[in-house]
C-alpha cells in the first residue's frame, strides 16, 4: 500500500508561524508528524504557538534567525533534545524586496540571498549528519515561479530562488546514496502576507493591477491558497516519494505551462 503517513516522524519547518510554512506544518501534524518550527521574532513564535494550539496541534516553537549558523545549530540541537531527531526539514523562511535592480543596494541584494539561499544551505547542513546516521531523511526547499522566470523588481529574489533550485539538485546528487531525498516545491502566486501588497485594493476600490495580471497569467484564473500546497508537501515528506529526488514540483495553477490570455 502507498504510504503517505508521517506517523512517528519529526518535522522542522522554518518560518512557520503563519502563511505557507504554517499550512505545511499543520498538514504534517495531521499526517502524524511531530512539529518543530522557528521564526525570527518571539512575537511571531507566540502567535504561531497559539495558532497550532487552536488547531489542536502540540508544536514546538523556537526563535531562530536561519541566516545565523550558530543559532541554527543550537536550535537543531534543542529540537533533537526536546522533540527528536529531525526526519523532515522544510526550508520555508523567506523574504522578498521589490526594488528596481538599478536602485537596489548591494546590501539589500545580499540580505535576500542570505535568507532565501544561504539559510537553506545552513539549515540543510545542520540536519544532514543526523539524517545520514539515522539512515535517511527528507529536505524540501520552498522555491518559486522565480526559480524559472524573471520579472521587474525581484532580481535578488529570482537569483536566490534560482540558486535554491540548483542547491536542491546538488543535495540530491550528494546525499541520495544516504537515502536522503531533497526536492523543491515551486508555489505559484499564493495569498499570504508576503504577497498582500500585490493584492491591495486601489484608492478607488478597484483591484490592484498586479492582482488582475496574476489572474490572467494563471490558467486557474485565481490566486492559490497555502493549503493547496499541502498535498504535494506531504507527498514529498512521505515514503510515497522515496524515488523522487532533485525534483521541483511546481504547484502553480498552470502558470509555467501557459503563454497567457490572448487579447480579445
Ligand atoms: P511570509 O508570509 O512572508 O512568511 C515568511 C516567514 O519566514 C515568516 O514567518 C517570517 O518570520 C519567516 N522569516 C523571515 N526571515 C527569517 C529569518 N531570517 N529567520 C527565521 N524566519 C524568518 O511568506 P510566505 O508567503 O508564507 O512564503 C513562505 C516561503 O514561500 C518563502 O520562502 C517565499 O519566498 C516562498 N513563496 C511564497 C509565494 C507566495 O506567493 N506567497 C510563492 C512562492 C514561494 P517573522 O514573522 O518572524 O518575520
Ligand atoms: C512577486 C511575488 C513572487 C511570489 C512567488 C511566486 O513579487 O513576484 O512575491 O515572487 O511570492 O515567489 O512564485
Amino acid at each position: 500500500m502507498v504510504n503517505f503517513s508521517l506517523e512517528g516522524k519529526v518535522a522542522f519547518v522554518t518560518g512557520a508561524s503563519y502563511g505557507i510554512g504554517f499550512a505545511i506544518a499543520k498538514a504534517y501534524a495531521e499526517a502524524g508528524a511531530k512539529i518543530a518550527f522557528c521564526d525570527l521574532r518571539q512575537e511571531s513564535v507566540d502567535k504561531g504557538l497559539a495558532a497550532y494550539e487552536e488547531a489542536g496541534i502540540k508544536a514546538y516553537g523556537y526563535v531562530c534567525n536561519v541566516t545565523d549558523e550558530e543559532q541554527v545549530q543550537a536550535t537543531v540541537a534543542k529540537i533533537e533534545e526536546e522533540v527528536g531527531t529531525i526526519d523532515i526539514l522544510v526550508n520555508n523562511a523567506g523574504i522578498i524586496k521589490r526594488i528596481p535592480m538599478h536602485e537596489m543596494s548591494a546590501e539589500e541584494f545580499r540580505q535576500v540571498i542570505d535568507v532565501d539561499l544561504n539559510a537553506p544551505f545552513i539549515c540543510s547542513k545542520a540536519v544532514i549528519p543526523a539524517m545520514i546516521k539515522k539512515g535517511g531523511g527528507k529536505i524540501i526547499n520552498i522555491c518559486s515561479m522565480m526559480s524559472e522566470l524573471g520579472r521587474e523588481t525581484v532580481s535578488a529574489y529570482a537569483a536566490a530562488k534560482g540558486g535554491l533550485k540548483m542547491l536542491t539538485k546538488n543535495i540530491c546528487s550528494e546525499y541520495g546514496e544516504y537515502n536522503i531525498q531533497c526536492n523543491g516545491i515551486g508555489p505559484g502566486y499564493i495569498a499570504t502576507p508576503q504577497t498582500a501588497p500585490l493584492r491591495e485594493r486601489q484608492a478607488d476600490g478597484s483591484r490592484h493591477p498586479f492582482d488582475q495580471f496574476i489572474c490572467a497569467k494563471t490558467p486557474a484564473g485565481r490566486w492559490l491558497d497555502a493549503e493547496e500546497l499541502t498535498g504535494p508537501a506531504v507527498f514529498l515528506a512521505s515514503e510515497a516519494s522515496n524515488a523522487v529526488n532533485g525534483h521541483i514540483l511546481y504547484v502553480d495553477g498552470g502558470i509555467l505551462a501557459y503563454i497567457g490570455k490572448q487579447p480579445k
